[in-house]
């Protein structure tokens, strides 16, 4: 396992504990600035089912559209929080380096690699790249995931034998815009959920009324980095602004990393070839 970056013992014991943390100031104005670009350029792509599926690109409705030309989302039927109400643009692309090169920085971001290879325990993949913007006012969406019931997919654990974290997903939340007030939707976390042993008895559909569920406040070029194990998702828009974050999600790279002509890429060509120095981390083993 390489890291360039060693999380600090009061990093850890947050992370353990809550299951987040926050880096403060991560990314300066110009990478703040670069992405939003990147938002912008993967919003004019036109939706079409034929557009998305050349480059690589998903809808946030998954399989479900890209599966389907005739989903409704192809013409124009999105969810009210995955759509800007005045000019139509989506709030939500997924596989989103395969549309633009502007998010790069974040693939090529040392110190978030060494993290996530800390709380998986070993060598990870990207499994997932978006972003997401909504225009409020707005709902924040269903807080989901949470320690029970246990989902072998997406779990937090800590290997106390050896001594390091063993997490299945862990993700980089980097922050474009000013979520430092409730009014403005900041992200949601019930600290403590991923290690729960129980289903949340609160109302899971907005985290302004669980009465767990705190705000993680944030600025933007701050990263909240937490287990996907842990109930999240998004307090309500409640003023004018516009919240637009980018998702990276890590997962361990299963398998044997001696390995590399066992590695396949779930990214097509064109993603490889711009970034051939990064193949680690956009690839995983098809097989062992
Ligand atoms: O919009 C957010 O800050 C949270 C979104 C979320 O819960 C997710 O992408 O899993």
């Amino acid at each position: 396992m390489s890291t360039t970056y060693e999380l600090s013992a009061e990093q850890k014991y947050r992370f353990d504990l809550q299951g987040y943390i926050v880096l403060e100031g991560h990314y300066d104005a110009s990478a703040i600035e670069e992405l939003h670009a990147g938002i912008d350029e993967l919003q004019a792509i036109p939706v079409e089912h034929e557009a998305y599926s050349k480059l690589g690109v998903a809808s946030y409705a998954r399989a479900a559209a890209m599966n389907d030309p005739q989903h409704p989302v192809w013409n124009g039927d999105h969810r009210i929080d995955r759509v800007h109400p005045e000019t139509g643009t989506v709030g939500r692309v997924d596989h989103a380096l395969c549309g633009t090169d502007k998010f790069d920085l974040i693939v090529r971001d040392p110190i978030l690699k060494a993290i996530h290879t800390t709380l998986a325990g070993g060598d990870v993949f990207i499994s997932a790249t978006y972003f997401i913007e909504k225009v409020g006012p707005v709902k924040g969406g269903g807080l989901h995931n949470g320690g029970f019931p246990f989902d072998r997919d997406i779990y937090y654990a800590y290997d106390h034998t050896n001594q390091r974290f063993a997490c299945s997903s862990t993700k980089s939340v980097v922050i474009l815009s000013d979520m430092t007030k409730i009014e403005s939707g900041p992200f949601a976390a019930i600290p403590g959920s991923h290690k729960a042993n129980f289903a949340c008895p609160f109302d899971m559909s907005d985290a302004s009324e669980n009465p767990m569920a705190v705000p993680v406040f944030a600025a933007p070029g701050d990263v909240i980095i937490f287990s996907e194990g842990m109930t999240h998702n998004a307090f309500p828009v409640t003023d004018h602004s516009t919240r637009r974050s980018v998702f990276f999600c890590y997962m361990p790279a299963i398998g044997r990393n001696n390995l590399p002509d066992h590695r396949m890429s779930i990214y097509p060509d064109h993603v490889l070839e711009r970034l051939p120095d990064q193949a680690e981390l956009l690839t995983s083993p098809g097989y062992i």
